[in-house]
């Protein structure tokens, strides 16, 4: 509440450094998010809070991903669904891969779905992770341009509360949370390492 971005920032770096990213996301990023969250829903303000908190919060994962690039190639996509601006999470997700030794390539927020489907045919990923926060961007279409790309992807994540189960389409899964979007996409890496093994 005072807005004290060194305090915040200190705090989440030495979460960090002790536990990891996903203990960071689940004992600590992830509550204070949903608190602030609930706060503003009840109260209407908090904005700039929100704001100073998520700036902090994307500052300490970027910090945490450069810290362990992983080498080989980026076989993980990670994108935000077209118009959503929450990219908190998918950041958590870059770090956790990072930390993991997964290697992967971050769109970012608000990415339309012709220049997602237009990255899947360039860099032919194994693995696409759209991420949806709320119901206004959690379109299944842009799941379904993903499936019928010419280079379609051995996995398509949809992640995030927005999308809604049984509006997916077929072959598409929904990692509940962190933990398992990260188990999952080591697993593809580890099925595609084996496979160019055989
Ligand atoms: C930070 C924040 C912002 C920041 C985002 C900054 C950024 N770079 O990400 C900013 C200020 C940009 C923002 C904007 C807006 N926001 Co906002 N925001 C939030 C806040 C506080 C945290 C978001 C977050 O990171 N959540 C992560 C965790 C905390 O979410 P969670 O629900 O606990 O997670 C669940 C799952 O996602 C899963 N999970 C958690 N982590 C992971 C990770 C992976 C990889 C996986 C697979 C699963 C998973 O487990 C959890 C249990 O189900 C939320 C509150 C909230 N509860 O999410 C509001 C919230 C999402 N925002 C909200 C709103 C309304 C908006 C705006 C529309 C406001 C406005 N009028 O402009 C815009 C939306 C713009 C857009 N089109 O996208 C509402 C959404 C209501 C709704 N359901 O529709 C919320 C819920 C706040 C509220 N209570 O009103 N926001």
């Amino acid at each position: 509440m005072r807005l004290d971005a060194a305090a915040i920032s200190e705090t989440i770096a030495h979460t960090l450094a002790a536990g990891g990213v996903i203990a960071t996301w689940e004992g600590l990023l992830r509550p204070v998010l949903a608190g602030i969250g609930e706060r503003h829903a009840a109260t209407a303000g908090l904005i700039e809070v929100e704001h100073l908190m998520s700036r902090c919060v994307s500052e300490a994962l970027t910090a945490a991903s450069r810290a362990k690039v992983p080498t080989g190639p980026a076989r993980i996509l990670l994108s935000c669904a077209d118009e959503e601006q929450h990219t908190l999470p998918l950041e958590a997700l870059a770090a956790a891969l990072a930390e993991a030794g997964v290697s992967y390539r971050m769109l970012g927020a608000r990415v339309p779905v012709a220049a997602l489907v237009e990255a899947v045919n360039r860099t032919g990923p194994a693995a696409v992770v759209l991420w949806s926060h709320t119901r206004a961007t959690a379109d299944p279409a842009q799941l379904s341009a993903v499936l019928a790309a010419p280079r379609r992807p051995l996995l398509v994540l949809a992640a995030g509360p927005g999308w809604r189960a049984d509006t997916l389409p077929a072959g598409v899964v929904r990692p509940v949370d962190l933990a398992e979007a990260v188990s999952l996409a080591v697993a593809v890496r580890d099925s595609l390492d084996q496979s160019r093994r055989d």
